[in-house]
């Protein structure tokens, strides 16, 4: 691997950068929000830019010397417009979570009420819950799923917004199976004078392809982060129509974060250079098609899905047929090296950090080129394992090993 020479230079360093490779590759990664970059992604994310500062925007900076942070930043910055067909992009945000704050920071002020998926129900910690900065410095209100479906309650949606009349209505989750209407968020923004938010971070890149519905003409401001489905390094990136281009902007810097991570965006440009080839667009529908194809290989064994399957790259996992928790099937399920992780169902029984559930995703097996063959022996694996662990796990160990070795990563 390219990072070996850090070998000469910190032993310690790059002792546990190794290990961790090595844990990539022998893993099966089913994490919905991770996937596996490409050779070219971590060049860049590991370039000089890292070296500079390049405090404000494009050709407008604190610093000298920031030609070529300008270029590149517009480069990613068109690269983006052009893929998701936005009027005004910002590279910056250094997390999905930092886009959110950011776009709460130009759109509310302290105590504003704002509408957000439940965090229990699909959501994400960063649209309101208690615990963090969205749901303490503004009035979060709450919308989760319908009882009977388990999809998103949009009767629901248009109530709360209609009695709290919220500054901001946010769609987006991250655990929910199924498509998102964004037209009608659309709706119901117009209805009750809402500003509509989306947060596309899971589904990103299944939106650069045209698997999913683009919250673009839909929204006021979209967010995202660019390492899911996206296949971009670890960071965030806000899109948004003109009228609110500068307001994001400044909340971006210098309003929520310093200087940009220059060397990330270059990694981000490169990504979304990927982003539109033909390539990537088969990609993601090959991640949809192995999604639906283990959910209802899961099904076949014994396992139900919340709302009853999947339309995009994941799927929740009700593990109450089989008796078992979400915490210990993702211990177990370490143990034979297949990640994945614990989530809560709806009107899950158990504590959020025990819960019923696994999320299970599709995105970092299909990059390293899985297909429905290899799902099927996925879900056989995790029936062996949630119904027989002691009897079974080395026998799955060693079926994970095989898959594994078949699908190299990271082979030069
Ligand atoms: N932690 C991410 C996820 O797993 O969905 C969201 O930020």
């Amino acid at each position: 691997m390219f990072f070996d020479e850090l070998r000469n230079y910190d032993r310690e360093v790059w002792e546990i950068c190794s290990r961790e490779l090595t844990r990539q590759r022998e893993n099966i990664e089913l994490i919905a929000s991770e996937n596996i970059v490409s050779k070219a992604v971590l060049l860049a994310a590991s370039g000089v830019l890292t070296n500079k500062y390049a405090e404000g925007t494009i050709a407008h900076r604190y610093y000298g010397g920031c030609n070529n942070a300008d270029a590149i930043e517009d480069l990613a910055v068109k690269r983006a417009k052009a893929l998701f067909g936005a009027e005004h992009v910002n590279v910056q945000p250094h997390s999905g979570a930092n886009a959110n704050m950011a776009a709460f920071y130009a759109l509310l002020e302290p105590g504003d009420t704002y509408l957000g998926m439940s965090l229990s129900e699909g959501g994400h910690l960063s649209h309101g819950s208690p615990v963090n900065i969205s749901g303490k410095y503004f009035n979060a209100v709450s919308y989760g799923l319908l009882s009977g479906t388990e999809t998103i309650d949009y009767d629901e949606v248009r109530d709360l917004a209609r009695r709290y009349r919220p500054k901001i209505i946010v769609a987006g989750a991250s655990a929910y199976p199924r498509t998102i209407d964004f037209e009608l968020f659309r709706q119901i923004a117009d209805e009750t004078g809402a500003v509509l938010l989306v947060d596309m971070a899971h589904i990103a890149g299944l939106v650069a392809a045209g698997v999913h519905p683009s919250p673009v003409p839909w929204a006021d401001v979209v967010t995202t982060t660019t390492h899911k489905t996206l296949r971009g390094p670890r960071g965030g990136m806000i899109l948004c129509r003109q009228e609110y281009a500068k307001r994001i902007d400044k909340a971006v810097f210098p309003g929520t974060q310093g200087g940009p991570l220059m060397h990330i965006i270059a990694a981000k440009a490169v990504a979304l250079g990927e982003a539109m080839t033909e390539d990537f667009a088969e990609y993601q529908r090959r991640t949809v098609r192995n999604a639906r194809y283990l959910g209802q290989e899961l099904v076949r064994r014994g396992f139900r899905l919340v709302s009853g399957g999947t339309d995009n790259h994941l799927m929740l996992v009700d593990l109450r047929n089989f008796a078992l928790t979400g915490r210990d099937f993702e211990r177990n399920l370490d143990e034979v090296h297949i990640t994945l992780n614990k989530n809560a169902i709806p009107d899950d029984p158990q504590k959020a950090f025990v819960t019923s559930g696994v999320r299970i995703g599709t995105p970092s097996v299909t990059t390293r080129g899985f297909r429905e063959e290899e799902m099927g022996q996925i879900a056989q694996m995790l029936y062996d394992a949630a119904s027989d662990f002691e009897g079974q796990k080395t026998s799955v160990t060693e079926r994970v090993r095989a898959l594994c070795e078949k699908y190299p990563l990271y082979e030069e």
